[in-house]
């Protein structure tokens, strides 16, 4: 069998994770696809090997030729699409965020929670990068001891105009949200902001970078440098400290020069040379969990949770004062 998924939203992560899922993930195929950019809808189709072009989303998740469905369009419109795939009993794996606000998010958790059975997979993919689960694996041998603050560095090397301040928190610092809460297995309770000296690289409207401290449910640190214009290339990386020890990440070297004295590393261009493994690893978990009646992946809880942390970060990064944050009861759905 072969799972026929429709993607919607074609843009640059929809084309990616289209290309992966039509010639490199081993039992899909890419049976439809929707744009609102009608034009970028049928390119992207044409490259896919000619999937069937859908007007709306609504109408891609209703076809009989989509099993699954794959949400890359911008994420005011998670929530919509996310609930009309479960309201079809249809798998969905949305990028994230889950959704940017809240209410939307525990409209998901009900909607899936009445269905009974997990449909929903959100696109946290460091999850799959094998530096991260090396991390985590270390933890779980019991080498560092017990864990105690984590530090993480995510730099980009340049943003666009349509980046603001509140997306440094909601649309890049949500992965170390993610990943905070994944590796110290904990919620985090607390988060405070600080703004430190602008770059001069930024444009006016944009601070930048931004600096955040979480704290967990036992009073766990975790930090999180964020710069949006570093300049020199893509970085993240990302140091676990415990009571015996500590383990950390680095970029991955692809290639190394050494000339006149001296050695040099490439540094990754963006998050799709960056992490390019990890989606792949993300999109086939997702793929192969269905061959076998799984819902294999991160959940809506999960998304609900990492929404809920961004939210007060936001209100934090107005107050740069320390905000404690609460939670919804968690449903049995998701252990
Ligand atoms: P993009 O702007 O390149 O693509 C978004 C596409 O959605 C556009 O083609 C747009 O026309 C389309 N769209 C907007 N409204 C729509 C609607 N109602 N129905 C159908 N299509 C619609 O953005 P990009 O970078 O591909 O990001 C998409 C999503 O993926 C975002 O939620 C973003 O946060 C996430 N993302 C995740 C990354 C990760 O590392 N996991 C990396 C980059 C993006
Ligand atoms: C982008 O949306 C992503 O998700 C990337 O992983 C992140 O590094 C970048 O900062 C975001 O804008």
């Amino acid at each position: 069998m072969t799972i026929r998924v429709g993607i919607i939203g074609t843009g640059l992560i929809g084309e990616d994770h289209g290309r992966k899922l039509a010639n490199v993930i081993s039992g899909s195929t890419v049976s439809a696809v929707t744009d609102v950019n009608h034009a970028r809808a049928v390119d992207v189709a044409a490259a896919l090997g000619g999937a069937r072009v859908f007007r709306t989303g609504h109408d891609l998740i209703a076809s009989d030729e989509v099993d699954a469905v794959l949400v890359t369009s911008i994420g005011p419109t998670h929530a919509e699409f996310v609930l009309a795939s479960i309201a079809a009993g249809k798998s969905v794996m949305c990028e994230k965020p889950l959704a940017p606000k809240v209410p939307e998010c525990e409209q998901i958790l009900e909607a899936e929670v009445a269905h009974g059975k997990r449909l929903v997979i959100v696109g946290f993919m460091r999850r799959y990068d094998p530096g991260y689960r090396d991390v985590k694996a270390t933890l779980e041998s019991g080498a560092i001891g017990e864990p105690l603050m984590l530090h993480n560095v995510h730099r980009n090397a340049t943003v666009g105009e349509s980046f603001t301040s509140f997306m440094t928190m909601t649309d890049s610092m949500i992965h170390e949200v993610d990943v905070s809460r994944w590796l110290l297995g904990e919620e985090i309770t607390a988060v405070q902001v600080i703004s430190p000296k602008r770059t001069p690289k930024a444009l006016a409207h944009l601070q930048d970078p931004q600096f955040a401290v979480f704290t967990t449910e036992s009073g766990m640190m975790s930090t999180v440098e964020f710069f949006a214009n570093c300049q020199y290339g893509y970085d993240v990386r990302c140091e676990l400290v415990g009571s015996l020890g500590a383990a950390s990440l680095d970029n991955p070297v692809v290639a190394s020069m050494m000339v006149a004295g001296r050695r040099a590393e490439v540094v990754p261009a963006n998050w799709r040379a960056r992490f390019a493994g990890a989606y792949t690893a993300e999109l086939q978990a997702w793929i192969s969990g269905l061959h076998v009646g799984e819902c294999v992946g991160p959940s809506a809880w999960e998304g609900y949770a990492a929404t809920r942390v961004v939210e007060i970060g936001v209100e934090a990064m107005k107050t740069q004062e320390r905000m404690s944050i609460d939670y919804i009861q968690k449903p049995a759905l998701y252990g």
